[in-house]
């Protein structure tokens, strides 16, 4: 037991009435939505890094935050997770997620670092035999030690190739040991800062490889969950190999593991790339390949992944409406990758921060759901690809460029341009949000 949240007791639902600081207003778990109850449809994860382990530093400065549990060894591991359990409670967070690192000390060898390991697995295992918070994912840092400063699978040197497999290997072993639901593959250092030094095709190879190791070793141990590899276009590398969705599929597929492997997307890096979160839900669910999401956002004036809690329900509304219309999570859920600002001290900070971003997840997926049961939207669009539904139409997809090119001048197409709707969408959505 830690006294780091004494005084702050459970949250519970109490309505969008309430004018208590720390209430959930929206966020009432056995509400039940197209058929489901919220927590099942949002399956919130807290992330162990940002909560527990991130000391509040930025890059002009270091350590702002002071917990009991920011020192070395297994006492330290032990009291931080004492502390994340009971953050846990308070919220009655359904899942958390954690990398090896946030959770036992360095060893000065590899086997003393897996040592470490299994022993906060197990010191997790007994406090989990009576808390309800289970693993949504487990996953490997790859990226925070000097060893891997040029990559882990894709690095030039093969020991450093050895060393990180054997890390995945010891942090698959602990996710499967806590019963983890997927197990996450962030390629932080997979990437380059100059190609003056980089061999592009040697280092996917060796990327692609990597993976399918993770792939037969999941097989061999039982391991049930889903492996999930999480996009990231730039930063720390300037130039990630998992850039966004569409590179991971097309990865996924030079490797024959688009069946085995799906993503975990995150929104402050969709928008790094370049795209909305709701354009690589959908791409993903598209492509068959939909996991999981990582819930942020990002700053609109800085350009970097700024890991804020989430704040803005309209914005998640359209991400929640594609996971919707996808059927929903499986294995997946909505995990807290966000940090407070180094700024917020108190440990009722933390509680703050998660409260407000379950209560936006939610509000947005009521209104994702109210949307998708209205029908509206699929209406409209499924009217926008109606001429698809005739059969010269379907015919078309079967045929080839001069049979297409005789029926224009023998039928005398001539296409009749349509409104594309754009406002009048945008306003049906905000009917709902
Ligand atoms: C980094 C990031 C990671 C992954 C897990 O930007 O998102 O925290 O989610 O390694
Ligand atoms: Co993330």
């Amino acid at each position: 037991m830690t006294d780091f949240f004494a005084g702050i007791a459970p949250v519970r639902y109490e309505g969008p009435d309430s004018d208590a600081e720390l209430a959930f207003r929206w966020y009432d778990p056995d509400r039940v939505v197209m058929g489901k109850r919220l927590e099942d449809h949002l399956r919130f994860a807290v992330a162990y890094w940002h909560s527990f382990a991130w000391p509040g530093g930025d890059p002009f400065g270091g350590q702002t935050f002071e917990r009991p549990w920011f020192s070395d060894g297994m006492e330290a591991a032990k009291l931080k997770a004492d502390g994340a359990f009971e953050l846990f409670e308070i919220l009655d967070a359904p899942f958390f997620c954690f990398h090896d690192a946030d959770v036992r000390p360095e060893g000065a060898t590899f086997a003393e670092s897996r040592r470490n390991l299994e022993e906060i697995v197990d010191y997790f295992a007994g406090k989990m035999e009576t808390s309800r918070t289970k693993l949504l994912w487990g996953t490997a840092n790859l990226f925070s030690h000097r060893r891997f400063m040029a990559g882990a699978a894709t690095n030039p040197d093969p020991d450093v190739f050895a060393y990180a497999a054997a890390t995945v290997k010891s942090c698959m072993d602990a996710t499967h040991r806590l019963g983890g639901q997927n197990y996450v593959l962030w390629g932080g250092r997979e990437g380059y800062e100059t190609l003056l030094n980089t061999d592009l095709g040697r280092e996917s190879e060796q990327a692609g490889r990597f993976l399918s190791m993770v792939v037969a070793y999941k097989h061999k141990i039982g391991f049930e969950g889903t492996i999930l590899i999480e996009p990231k276009p730039q930063e720390p590398t300037k130039h990630q190999y998992d850039y966004d969705v569409a590179t991971v599929y097309g990865f996924l597929r030079r490797f024959g593991l688009e069946n085995e492997v799906k993503v975990n997307i995150e929104q402050g890096h969709a928008i790094l790339a370049g795209h909305s979160f709701e354009h690589e839900i959908a791409l993903a669910s598209s492509l068959g390949i939909f996991g999981s999401i990582d819930m942020n956002r990002n700053d609109y004036q800085s350009g970097w992944d700024t890991d804020q809690f989430p704040n803005n329900h309209p914005e998640v509304a359209l991400a929640y409406y594609e996971i919707l219309r996808a059927g929903g999570f499986a294995t997946g859920g909505t995990n807290f990758d966000a940090k407070l600002r180094r700024q917020s001290l108190d440990p009722v900070d933390l509680v703050a921060a998660h409260v407000g971003g379950m209560d936006v997840c939610a509000r947005g997926l009521i209104a994702a759901a109210a949307m998708l049961e209205d029908g509206g939207l699929e209406r409209l669009r499924a009217e926008r690809y109606a001429g698809w539904d005739a059969p010269e139409a379907q015919a078309m997809l079967t045929s080839d460029l001069a049979s297409i090119a005789a029926r224009v001048e023998s039928d005398g197409i001539d296409p009749q341009p349509r409104s594309g709707r754009q406002e009048r969408l945008e306003n049906w959505v905000n009917r709902f949000v």
